[in-house]
């Protein structure tokens, strides 16, 4: 039974993929980390540094119209938001996280091309500092490892003829 059920996975080779990445530059301390653990992992993964394209936006508000763009352009297997947004005393965080997760999860079901959410939420500035390359990981180099999976998963779907 189980023999006969086809499982598709995407693997976690980079080679031949094209990636658009587009930052923040609000909290560009800790975006610059997520970049760099992104970076890192997709060329660990066998990417090549020259079919990788980075763009900075103002604010992680920003991000979901560059991510359009770069689907529109065609030149990308997946894209992925980076950006960090720290919760302070007003509501104004929750605005752009729920705008930008809403947006970016929008793009890629219409386009058909992965959005890989790497916009961070935090409390405060120590939990930032923890999934920026400490304990608690790099949100990055998560961001890129799904990337990469999905970019290659949705190969096994892509219309034929
Ligand atoms: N943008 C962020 O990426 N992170 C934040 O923590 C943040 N906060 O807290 O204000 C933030 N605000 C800017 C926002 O993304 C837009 O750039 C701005 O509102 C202009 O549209």
């Amino acid at each position: 039974m189980l023999s006969q059920v086809k499982t598709f996975e995407g693997m976690l080779d980079a080679k031949g993929l094209r990636f658009g990445i587009v930052c923040a530059r609000f909290n560009d301390f800790f975006v610059s980390e997520l970049l760099s653990g992104a970076l890192d992992t997709i060329r660990r993964l066998g990417g090549d540094p020259a079919n990788i394209d980075v763009a900075w936006v103002p604010g992680s508000f920003e991000i979901p119209l560059v991510i359009s763009k770069m689907m529109d352009s065609g030149k990308y297997d997946a894209t992925i938001a980076l950006g960090m947004v720290i919760r302070g005393s007003t509501t104004h965080a929750d605005h752009i996280n729920s705008q930008v997760s809403k947006a970016l999860g929008q793009l890629a079901l219409e386009k058909g091309i992965p959005a890989v959410y790497g916009v961070v939420s935090t409390e405060n500035i120590e939990q930032a500092i923890e999934r920026s390359g400490t304990k608690a990981g790099n949100r990055g180099a998560d961001a890129a490892r799904t990337a990469v999976e999905m970019a290659n998963l949705l190969k096994n779907f892509s219309r034929k003829g």
